[in-house]
């Protein structure tokens, strides 16, 4: 890495390419957020990759002045863990929409998350096909009126965090468009994870899923249907921060503080707590009942893809010295026709 390549700012992340979104579109709040956060990272332009699959979210590496690939529709994470493993000293981050990433992807991630690449992968999640003129998505909720689904859709929805979680990913997040300050802090904690590291990102498309996240992200509900997740601290929301989640059995429940509960009653959070039943069942809290975590859900740290293989390969070259594919294709018979 050269000195000079360090020492970049937002200006040297932008590339030549006009922004095609829709006037208002939440991606360019993320594209924005990135493109701030890349040049504090101290990481030359060329050590980063941006790998895409299809949909209006997938245009993003177009739009970076960093190597890029807009792939194939959901397989942007078999075409970003080929690219960590050839070269490990890439940055490698994965843009992917709900469709992209959990219609036709939905296997990809999974796989991808379970074996920890060392990827960021940024789940861009408007509940809808925006590219394809506003289909229901794997996230849409059940009911959804679309020009497809005249009379609603009767999918029930798939929950990007809990999938997340079950896939053992290693990095678990959520953050929203309407908040820069909170979305650029989880990209930079994703940033430093070693592992797989999703952030699930409530991203408005005004076109054909126009306010899907109101009712957690608009200014006159968001203290009171949100959940701000700080590690080490008690889970406590609300305007005037006087309410807290705590834990009964199994069930978290909603409390009110002064009622005869005080902090020490509330939930703690633990991003790193290496049981993930916490997290599991922060990751279902919805709205009405609940309000919406937001922040790290899971952070531990476990041996990555790329780091296992090379270990392997070492070992292998040490007992057995470099080798030749040509002498492993050629060394002995595979079968025998008789
Ligand atoms: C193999 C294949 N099947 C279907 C399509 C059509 N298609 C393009 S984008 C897309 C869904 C995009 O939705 P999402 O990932 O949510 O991205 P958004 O456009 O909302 O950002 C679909 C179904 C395609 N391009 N290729
Ligand atoms: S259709 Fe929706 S997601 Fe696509 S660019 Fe327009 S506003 Fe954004």
């Amino acid at each position: 890495m050269s000195e000079e390549a360090v020492k970049l700012d937002r200006k040297d992340f932008v590339s030549d390419q006009d922004v095609r979104w829709c006037p208002g579109c939440g991606d360019y709040s993320i594209l924005a957020q990135v493109q701030k956060v890349l040049p504090e990272l101290g990481i030359a332009r060329e050590n980063f990759a941006f790998i895409s699959g299809i949909g209006c979210s997938s245009r993003f590496p177009y739009y970076m002045n960093t190597y890029g690939f807009h792939t194939i529709h959901g397989r942007a994470p078999a075409l970003a863990s080929g690219v960590k493993i050839a070269n490990p000293n890439l940055q490698v981050w994965v843009i992917t929409g709900d469709g992209d990433g959990l219609s036709i992807g939905g296997n990809h991630l999974i796989h991808a998350l379970r074996r920890n690449m060392d990827l960021k992968i940024l789940l861009f999640n408007n509940e809808i096909y925006g590219l394809t003129k506003g289909q229901y998505s794997p996230t849409s909720e059940m009911g959804k009126k679309t020009k497809s689904t005249p009379m609603g859709s009767v999918d029930y929805p798939i929950q990007p965090v809990p999938l997340a979680l079950a896939s053992e990913a290693t990095f678990v997040a959520r953050t929203v468009d309407t908040n820069p300050k909170h979305l650029a802090e989880m990209l930079r904690r994703a940033a430093d994870h070693k592992g797989s590291a999703i952030i699930e990102i409530y991203q408005n498309c005004v076109i054909f899923n126009d306010g899907a996240f109101k009712d957690v992200t608009d200014r006159s509900v968001r203290d009171d249907m949100s959940l701000i997740l700080e590690d080490g601290k008690p889970m406590i929301f609300g305007k005037d921060s006087d309410k807290g989640i705590r834990i009964r059995g199994t069930k978290l429940e909603v409390v009110q503080l002064g009622d005869g509960v005080s902090e020490s009653d509330l939930l703690v959070h633990n991003e790193s707590d290496p049981d993930p039943a916490l997290s599991m069942l922060l990751s279902r809290m919805h709205a009405p009942e609940y309000p919406v975590p937001l922040g790290v859900i899971r952070a531990i740290r476990r041996p990555a893809y790329h780091e296992m293989l090379l270990d392997q390969e070492e070992e292998a070259v040490q007992k057995k010295g470099v080798g030749e594919i040509r002498d492993l294709l050629m060394d002995s018979e595979t079968w025998t026709v008789q």
